[in-house]
């Protein structure tokens, strides 16, 4: 599939975005802004935004509570953003749901919800009331690894399989479920497999390249769209920082940390872009400067 020099240069603007709002974020928590947890997405970004790339407007996704960028991936307002983190009146919560448990209803975002597995019936239920009314849109529940284990996972690709529910299940494998490593607690390393079970395709993409997730995610969603039932995608990833800011990381070696760095998605499209001659540096630096004006203190503070 080709992807057009705007859509590429759009994906990287989208990655950047993300990352700064989580280094602000981890920021603003370590000096003692945010009630409760932050847990930062960085590393994962070409998955939130490849999926979310291939989705319209009105397609709806859930998440987890690691879903800031699941959000600002979909179009969310990254001021609107921080100051529900910072538990403000003016945020999309109005405060009352904090880092995660922001639902952004304007972008099409149901809800992160931190509670595992939680967020995916409630796709699905999206996803049923679209096919009762006829509507060709696409629900998006996007989980971690720690969740294939659970209930609500196995009863949900079961439903929207035999219903054939326009639903892509984006499985973000970053490894670990807080302290434990997915070879700990699934003994199989292909977690895509488990689709046959539920007779649907199950699909396994590198999540370090954008291009390739936003082709599967493609593919999925125009299944999904056509009436031809879900897609199970996993996004094979690692997050580069702890389970929640300033957690010790004990339970990995720090060269595992630094070995999956070297993947950083980020840098990874400049330079390819850079290279292929798609865009020039200069083009993508001030993509970079653009971004960094994202400020944490959001609308009416
Ligand atoms: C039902 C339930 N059990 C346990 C927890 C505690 N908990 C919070 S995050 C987490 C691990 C989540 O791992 P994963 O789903 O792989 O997402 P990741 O943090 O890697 O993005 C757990 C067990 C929870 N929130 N909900």
């Amino acid at each position: 599939m080709k992807v057009s020099k705007n859509m590429q240069v759009e994906m990287y603007r989208r990655m950047v975005r993300i990352r700064e709002f989580e280094l602000a974020a981890i920021d603003l928590f370590k000096r003692g802004q945010v009630k409760g947890a932050v847990h930062p997405y960085i590393g994962q970004e070409a998955s939130g935004v490849g999926v979310c790339m291939a989705l319209r407007k009105n397609d709806l996704i859930a998440g987890t509570h690691r879903s800031h960028g699941h959000n600002l991936a979909k179009g969310a307002d990254a001021g609107k953003m921080f100051a529900e983190i910072l538990g403000k009146e003016t945020g999309y919560c109005k405060g009352r749901g904090g880092s995660m448990h922001i639902a952004a209803f304007d972008t099409g975002s149901l809800g992160a919800l931190a509670v595992v597995g939680s967020g995916i019936p409630i796709a699905v239920g999206a996803a049923l009331g679209f096919k009762m009314q006829g509507q060709d849109r696409v629900a998006v529940p996007f989980t971690g690894d720690a969740c294939v284990n659970t209930g609500n996972w196995h009863e949900s690709l079961n439903m929207a399989s035999i219903w054939d529910l326009p639903v892509v299940f984006v499985l973000e494998n970053n490894h670990y479920g807080v302290s434990t490593n997915i070879r700990n607690s699934t003994n199989i390393e292909d977690l895509s497999v488990r689709a046959k079970s539920y007779g649907i395709p199950g699909v396994r993409v590198d999540g370090f390249d954008v291009a390739a997730v936003y082709e599967a995610a493609v593919e999925a969603v125009e299944r999904a769209r056509g009436g031809n039932g879900p897609t199970l995608l996993v996004t094979e990833s690692y997050r580069f920082e702890g389970h929640y800011a300033g957690e010790p990381e004990v339970y990995r070696e720090r060269e595992e940390v630094l070995e999956y760095r070297k993947k950083d998605p980020i840098p990874r499209l400049k330079k390819y872009l850079v290279e292929k001659k798609i865009a020039n540096r200069g083009e993508l630096d001030a993509v970079d400067g653009q971004v960094v004006t994202v400020t944490p203190m959001g609308p009416g503070n």
